[in-house]
Parts: structure tokens; sequence; C-alpha cells
């Protein structure tokens, strides 16, 4: 049965810093009754049980039996409803060794803890009132990022950018909803009749479809794209794959099919969280190894959301290329034409270019921002994100938002269609309903289980 029925206060403890050696491991908890828990495993149980909410105190955990000690520690107070969860809380910052917080868990496992479940003490959060739903998933969010800009955008998520927009059209909908109660209750001819007021509907309708836009670039920088690099041999891609990664990663000589075997890496182009793959220089080989790197990064290609086809521009566009390049466009994966070797190619090269073609020199790193900015025209559709936007990432909320649209426009056409007012009402409603789930008013236990089970233990 599911844990997340209904909100539980039994205490819970995880380790909340990731597994490996580090300065500091956090193991965090939660529940009722859990600072009494702990000041039994503590040097200093009086103090700590005396502590006051949002205090820090230094001492060690200890087996109350054997008075055996496990680790230096600072103890972090938090007194309900002043936490994180909500519920009385308290942080050990240990040191950070594996298999000290791990002796420390089983500590606390032997002395009235239980662990956590993946993404619980925000469950509780949400469950007390600390979090809606959007904020609750700007978590998960905030700690997977993989760029700076998409950590940003989780961290506006996270700060109610999307609750407050949802919840403004929602206020105004309650106002639509209660001229349309009112002339439900009341006869006509007592209070004459209420305008149901259209701008409220246009409003909701406009923010809405802003916000639900918004999902496109939402996914593309939490989510990233894979792209891949492509060409014959020599034609430069190992050495753009380091300028882009900043780093000496593949092996770059002038031997003609250097590269063997695909090569990936993540790297932030523009904000969004590349994975980037070098690839074996594209031949017609009778070699079996470098034949069976060519098939593999044959299926990188396909598999990739961009392709950026490199051709020396020394040499200039050659059958095998224009084959390939066919061939790429016939899988449907879009291709941006790199020209590489700008340094040494005659000076007039960029004039005689295509369009859609880009101009580099790995060598000297020129045309790498005109690079990156045809990266982001191609998979990002020229959409750049501000520092703070308000993005949607959720499937779960696009879905509702699409609901709500969907809801709104049969109102609209209802108002149209001179409807009676109850139909309105009903079909307001649904709206009204898909807004509250999306910040969780609403939410059933299968929507919160899937939610918090793709969450991090300790979160
Ligand atoms: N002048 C100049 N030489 C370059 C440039 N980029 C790469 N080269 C040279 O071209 C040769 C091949 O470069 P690589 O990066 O190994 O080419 P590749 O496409 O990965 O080749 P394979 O792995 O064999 O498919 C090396 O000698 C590089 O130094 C450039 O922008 N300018
Ligand atoms: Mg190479």
């Amino acid at each position: 049965m599911s844990t997340y029925l209904s909100l539980s206060d039994d205490p819970i403890a995880a380790v909340a810093t990731p597994f490996g050696e580090g300065a500091i491991g956090v193991i965090r908890t939660s529940g009722d009754g859990c600072i009494e828990l702990c000041s039994a495993l503590f040097s200093r149980p009086d103090q700590l049980r005396a502590a006051e909410g949002h205090t820090v105190l230094h001492g060690y955990l200890q087996d109350p039996a054997s008075g055996q000690r496990y680790d230096e520690v600072l103890a972090t107070v938090f007194r309900a409803p002043r936490s994180y969860t909500g519920q009385e809380s308290l942080e050990f910052s240990c040191h950070g060794s594996p298999a000290g917080l791990q002796a420390i868990m089983g500590l606390l496992l032997q002395h009235g803890f239980r662990s956590a479940e993946p993404g619980e003490f925000t469950l509780r959060a949400f469950l007390n009132g600390k979090l809606d739903l959007t904020r609750a998933e700007a978590v998960q969010e905030l700690v997977t990022a993989k760029t700076r800009t998409a950590h940003s955008l989780a961290l506006a998520r996270l700060s109610g950018g999307i609750f407050q927009r949802i919840d403004a059209v929602k206020q105004r909908l309650v106002q639509a909803m209660a001229a349309v109660s009112i002339q439900l209750d009341y006869p006509e001819d007592e209070i004459g009749e209420v305008p149901l007021p259209r701008s409220d509907i246009d409003f909701a309708r406009q923010e809405l479809r802003g916000l639900q836009s918004t999902y496109r670039s939402g996914r593309l920088y939490q989510e990233g794209v894979r792209i891949a690099l492509a060409g014959r041999t020599n034609a430069g891609k190992s050495s753009l794959f380091n300028l882009l990664v900043r780093e000496d990663r593949s092996i770059v000589s002038d031997q003609h099919g250097t590269t063997r075997d695909y090569i990936e890496t993540m790297v932030s182009i523009e904000g969004i969280p590349v994975r980037l793959f070098d690839t074996a220089g594209l031949r017609d080989t009778d070699e079996s190894v470098e034949f069976e790197g060519i098939r593999r990064s044959g299926m990188i290609i396909e598999s990739a959301a961009l392709v950026l086809y490199l051709i020396d521009a020394v040499e200039g566009l050659q059958p095998e290329d224009l084959s390939r390049l066919e061939q790429i466009r016939d899988s449907g994966v879009p291709c941006i034409q790199v020209w590489n070797k700008l340094d040494t190619a005659d000076a007039d090269l960029p004039d005689k270019l295509p369009s859609d073609a880009v101009a580099i020199s790995a060598r000297t790193g020129a045309g790498l921002d005109a690079l990156h900015h045809a990266v982001l025209a191609s998979v990002g559709q020229g959409e750049g994100i501000s520092d703070g936007a308000v993005v949607i990432d959720s499937q779960r909320q696009h879905d509702l938002l699409l609901r709500a649209l969907q809801g709104l426009d049969q109102v609209a056409s209802d108002v149209d269609a001179g409807e009676p007012m109850d139909i309105l009402a009903l079909d307001l409603q649904e709206v009204l309903g898909a807004l509250g789930e999306i910040t969780g008013e609403v939410t059933s236990a299968d929507v919160l289980d899937a939610m918090f089970s793709g969450f991090c233990v300790g979160k």
C-alpha cells in the first residue's frame, strides 16, 4: 500500500548528501519526538532537548549504552512548524565519510527512526502546507538541474513563480464563478442580470496559454539534448569536441581515422545541457574495428537531436560529404554544416558558404559564438531564456494546463452561445478543478505517489 496516502509524523531519517567522500555529510531527521530521540544519542542531551529552533549545537554522536563515539557533529534544531517539513526536525552535519554516515544511520535506525522514503521530507512539507505542488516539483528540478540556466529556472519555480501565475488566474475565475453563482441562486428579477466578466475569461486564457507555451523550453533546459559531431576523417570533429568541452578529451591527430569509437560528455551550450558526441570519421574502410566504430557512430547520429556536420574548408565539399549529408537529411535529424579550418582557408570562404552554414576554426576558436547561436536557434527554436523567467518543466503541469485551456474554450463558447448559467457553472468548475490540481489543492494519492517516488532519498 502507498506510504503517501496521508501525512505521517513518525520519526524518519536519511543521508541528505550524495554518496561519496566530502568535507561534510548531512543526516536529516524529521517527525514527532525526533529531537528527544536524537538527544539520547548526543553527548549533551539536556542542552539539545532544551535547544530553541534554528540553533546549532556542537557535540558527539554516541551509543547510549556503550558510550562509543560515532562522530563529532553539529546538530541544527528546527522546532515545529518552523522547519522544511513543518514538523520538528534535526539535522546532523557530520564528517562526510560514507562509512561513517552509514554507521550513524544504523545508530538512528536502532533508536527509534526509520529510513525515509524517496521524497518523503518534501511530501511532508507539501502535506503540511509548506509548499504547493509546483514548488515541490521544483525542489527535485533544482537538485537535478544540469546547467546554471536550468538551475535559475527551477529556482524561479521554487520561489513560487508558477504558483503565483496560476493563483492570479484562479482569483479572477473565482470572481467569474461568483457572478455565475449569484445568478443561479437568485432569480433574475430580484438582482437583474449580472454579466459574466468576459475579460476574466480572456485574461485566464492568455495567461495559461503563455505558461503552457513555455513547456518546450522548460523541457529543453531541464532534460537537455543530444548533439553529435559528424563528418569525414580529419574534418576536425575531435578538435571541435575538445574546444566545446574546454578539455583535451578526444585524441586529435593528422592521421585519418583517429577516433575509432564515439566519446560522449555533458556540456552547457547557451545554458542548454548538451550530451555531446564525438564520432568516428566517416569513410569507406575494410578494417573491421574502424568499420564497427563507423556503424556505431551512425546510430549515434540517427538518435541525435542535432548533427553538426564538419567539413574541411580547405578541401571543400566532397562527393562523400554530399551523400552523407543526404543520408542525415533522409533520417530526419536536423543538421548544421560547420565549415572548419577557417584559419587556413581562403579569406573569402565565409561569403561563399550556404546561408545556414557556419564557418569556424576549431584551432583558434573563431566563429564559436556563431556556432553557439546556430545551435540555440536549431534546438531551442531561437528561444533564449532570461534569468528568472517562469517556465514550466513538468509534464503533469503541462497536461493540466491543456485541460484548463480546453475548459476555458468551452466556457467562452458557452458565453457566446448564451448557454444557461448552470452549464457555465459546471464548465468553470472544471477549469478551477484543473488549476487546483496543478498547485495540489486537489490531488489524488496516486499522483503524489508517482511524483514523490521519483525524488532522491533525503529530499
Ligand atoms: N588549421 C587547422 N587545423 C585543424 C583545425 N581543426 C583541426 N585541425 C587539424 O586537423 C587534423 C584532424 O583533426 P581531428 O580533430 O583529429 O579530426 P577528426 O575529424 O576528429 O578526425 P578523425 O578522428 O580521424 O575522424 C589535426 O591535425 C588537427 O590539428 C582548424 O580549425 N584549423
Ligand atoms: Mg576524431
